[in-house]
């Protein structure tokens, strides 16, 4: 399997995140590729390559205009409005406030634009944002022109990115851009799994009215983990999109068992929806060391939940989305791609 990867990420690396009321260094850090890459060698996946140019059309296509406007010039704006800091959002349209109109005032902004406040902007991070989301296109348009499977090493992540929101760690949604492209490319129907731990709630947003993109999502229950607000059971779709949303909230210290039969069910969900190509969003912060999580998946498991998605038979671009437990993101992403070629 060919890898996509794109030096440009190391442009977003942000001092900053705010957590637990202090801050911290990111947890999502430029360091976490390189444990991806290490191991990637080590198995002999050793073709990497770098993607081209984003295909800004097609960002342009998911996107909305202003929020594209807004990730391009909010450094800018924020240095000349005199920010000491990083870009940190504030303030926030929150219940009963007027969620639809975007201020003028760079402070302002962020908060409209932002859906949660830990995630830092810097001057490097549409750079970063825009080569993380070529490195999904090239790994699409490889797996279009024939190939089985893809891993797009992406960095930042991008599956709690909407159209025009960012946050999570996520600025532009890498796992959408390659179920569109498959689309265009000519696939009627469209399977995303998401196995990050969180619910990727800017994905299911993009495509919950969508009857053509199957969304499938196994994350910790939103009454007890990020993003808080989306990801519950009963949401299934709307419009042309009911029952094409499949949500699988799961309770602290689930392990392989429960975790690998909701895995199960959406296989079977997403076969009998009939897709033609597949997206994996491929988080491996399910794992039972991840500091901000608090699944118990083992490495094994990992390999084990790659050969059950193998038995798709589908087209796959495997998106690399969280991870945090530093050393071990490596081995268990690679386990995946490993298990899916069995
Ligand atoms: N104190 C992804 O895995 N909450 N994003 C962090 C740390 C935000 C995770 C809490 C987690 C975002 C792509
Ligand atoms: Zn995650």
């Amino acid at each position: 399997m060919k890898t996509f990867f794109s030096e440009e990420h190391r442009r977003h690396f942000p001092q900053a995140e705010l957590s637990g009321g202090q801050f911290v260094t990111p947890y999502e850090r430029p360091s976490r590729v390189e444990y991806v890459l290490a191991r990637l060698k080590e198995r002999g996946m050793t073709d990497i390559v770098a993607p081209g140019a984003p295909d800004m059309a097609a960002i342009r296509a998911l996107c909305a205009p202003d929020y594209l406007d807004f990730l391009e010039n909010a450094w800018a704006e924020w240095k000349a409005e005199g920010m000491a800091g990083e870009i940190i959002a504030a303030n926030f349209p929150a219940r009963r406030m007027q969620a639809g109109r975007p201020p003028r005032n760079i402070d302002g902004k962020v908060g409209y634009y932002a859906l949660a406040s830990e995630t830092a902007m810097t001057g490097g991070t549409w750079a970063a944002a825009l080569s993380s989301a070529a490195s999904a296109q090239a790994a699409q348009a490889h797996v279009a022109g024939g190939a089985k499977s893809a891993f797009a090493l992406c960095r930042p992540p991008g599956h709690h990115a909407t159209a025009d929101m960012y946050g999570g760690y996520c600025f532009i949604n890498n796992a959408a851009l390659v179920a569109e492209a498959f689309r265009r490319d000519g696939a009627g129907r469209v399977a995303i799994l998401d196995i990050d731990f969180h619910h990727g709630n800017g994905t299911q947003d993009i495509f919950y009215d969508r009857g053509d993109i199957f969304f499938a999502s196994l994350h910790g229950a939103p009454e007890d983990a990020f993003p808080y607000f989306l990801g519950f059971a009963d949401e299934t779709g709307v419009g042309a999109g009911e029952g094409t949303t499949a949500n699988y909230p799961m309770l602290p210290g689930t392990g392989y068992g429960p975790w690998s039969a909701a895995l199960d069910d959406a296989i079977a969900r997403i076969r009998a929806f009939g897709a033609e190509a597949l997206v994996v969003s491929l988080g491996v912060d399910a794992y039972k060391d991840d500091p901000i999580s608090f699944f118990k998946l083992d490495s094994p498991d990992f390999m084990d939940a790659g050969r059950r998605i193998g038995t798709l038979g589908l087209p796959t671009v495997f998106c690399m989305e969280g991870g945090y437990a530093i050393e071990a993101v490596g081995v268990n992403a690679v386990n995946v791609l490993e298990g899916y070629q069995d």
